[in-house]
């Protein structure tokens, strides 16, 4: 037997159902890249409020690539568990928010008709970094990008997020229809500006008319999100499936902590989601820097090194007590003076329940999955700051060891001589790179540090900061990612 709304009542009492009726809830939002995070994060916040009794907040679920969540979910009317792990088990607790779902590629018309409904009147996103087709140095629209390129010939049937954005946008200027709200909800800076500036500049490609619309009209609040979502694995499905007594073929894993601050600016409406535990604020800037260079800017660098050093896992990475010292100096020492503290945040004990988390072991977050699209990742996470710190005239050692961590990693090759799975856009670029320069770290550094969309041209002209890339590169290549660890966190 299946999860489905007909099973609902026969599950275990130990495992939480949505107090609303599901069948009849509405749509208000359509989210594209319906992935596990959306389902441990954006999806139950959602589930809480129609459980408050808020109604039209139900959501359509759009993957823009692959069938995968809606051939799991559909023959499951949607509903899927969110398993939370602590070290006191798993929680079990189905979500009902995502009554539909869509397959953009299969059937582009559908979404469209879905983001041009006036009922609805949010589209959130999560789309990972390189969805948003940018140039990640500066945070603007790439418009030579294939797919931009593609979409823009052919409107009606988009290839990326900002393509079903502004045509669902130009259709509902051409209704009438005021437009959605815009909730980017991936982990780039400055989120909703960065997405308002890539829309705005796609829409006025294809009509200046529509370019300033968007520009006079369209509210893009900018978001910080946060909760830890391993991929599930088939182990995940097993146990989950066999608590339910039925067939639940896509849950999703998650952690305890959840993080969800948003600026409020909604001109047609929202959620009451300060009522389930998200913080609505007014600048939202102070929350992602802290978020983005202490949480992120650590999982990279955990990703990187730990993946070198042989750890499938971050919490796994976290018991070698040099990787926990190095997190913590590199937060304390580095990247704290560059994070301002938001309004009543107590940053020490932000840290410290930030490391708690990564050594979790109850969740076996992957550092492969980490490490993934560093070319998108690394500006925001350890570009910026390392800035910041130059600019101060300060040390950045450490930030520059998880910089050289990702080179070792795009160099494709591991410390034993092994091929590592580099996934990554600019994953053909980085292979030309370790091609011309063979096992000469120097110039393996200097190709890398040419790539202008992930180091812009200041860094790579800074020769405080090329030297300590190169020096912990160096050091990369001769003792190994565990040695290099434990010398730069001695004494
Ligand atoms: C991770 C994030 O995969 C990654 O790059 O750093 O997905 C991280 O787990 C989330 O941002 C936590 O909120």
């Amino acid at each position: 037997m299946r999860l489905s709304l007909s099973s609902l009542n026969g599950l275990p009492a130990d495992v939480r159902r949505p107090a609303y009726d599901v069948a009849n809830a509405e749509i208000g939002v359509v989210h594209l890249g319906v992935g596990a995070f959306h389902r441990a994060h954006q999806a139950v916040y959602l589930d809480d409020c129609l459980g408050l009794g808020a109604t039209g907040w139900a959501v359509c679920g759009a993957s823009l690539r692959s069938p995968d969540t809606s051939q799991a979910l559909d023959p499951q009317d949607g509903l899927y568990t969110l398993a939370t792990r602590s070290g006191s088990g798993d929680e079990l607790r189905i979500i009902g928010s995502l009554r539909r779902l869509l397959v953009a590629p299969s059937n582009p018309k559908a979404l469209l008709d879905a983001m041009s409904d006036p009922g609805v009147r949010i589209v959130t996103l999560t789309v990972t970094e390189k969805g948003y087709c940018h140039d990640p140095a500066t945070g603007t629209l790439d418009e030579a990008h294939p797919d931009i390129v593609a979409d823009l010939a052919n409107p009606s049937a988009p290839r990326t997020a900002p393509g079903y954005l502004v045509e669902a946008l130009a259709r509902r200027k051409a209704a009438g229809t005021p437009p959605f709200t815009v909730l980017c909800c991936d982990n780039l800076p400055s989120n909703g500006a960065t997405v308002a500036r890539v829309v705005g500049h796609l829409a006025s490609l294809r009509d200046p008319d529509l370019g300033r619309w968007v520009e006079g009209e369209v509210a893009f609040p900018s978001t910080m999100v946060d909760r830890i979502v391993p991929a599930t694995t088939d182990a995940d499905k097993a146990m989950v499936s066999s608590r339910l007594g039925v067939d639940d073929h896509w849950p999703v894993m998650t952690e305890p902590f959840s993080q969800w601050v948003i600026e409020d600016r909604f001109p047609t409406g929202r959620p009451p989601l300060e009522d389930v535990g998200a913080e609505l604020v007014k600048d939202v800037r102070p929350y992602e820097d802290m978020k983005l260079r202490l949480l992120n800017g650590s999982h990279s660098t955990l990703a990187y090194l730990g993946y070198l050093a042989g750890h499938e896992t971050i919490a796994g990475t976290m018991a070698e007590s040099a990787f926990q010292l190095l997190v913590e100096r590199l937060q304390d020492q580095e990247v704290t003076p560059t994070v301002p503290a938001p309004p009543g945040a107590d940053l020490a004990a932000y840290k410290r329940a930030l490391r708690a988390r990564f050594a979790n072991p109850a969740l076996r977050h992957r550092t492969w999955q980490i490490a993934m699209d560093g070319s998108q990742k690394l500006p925001q996470r350890l570009l910026a700051p390392i800035r910041d710190r130059l600019a101060a005239g300060a040390p950045i050692a450490l930030l520059s060891l998880g910089v050289a961590g990702w080179m070792r990693y795009v160099s494709g090759t591991d410390e034993h001589g092994q091929a590592i799975d580099v996934r990554d856009p600019l994953a053909e670029r980085f292979r030309q790179v370790a091609h011309t320069a063979g096992p000469d770290a120097e110039r393996l550094a200097d190709g890398l540090l040419a790539i202008r969309e992930v180091f812009g041209t200041d860094l790579p002209a800074d020769p405080r900061f090329t030297g300590a890339v190169k020096a912990a590169l160096a050091g990369l290549y001769r003792e190994g990612a565990a040695a290099t660890v434990r010398r730069a966190v001695a004494g």
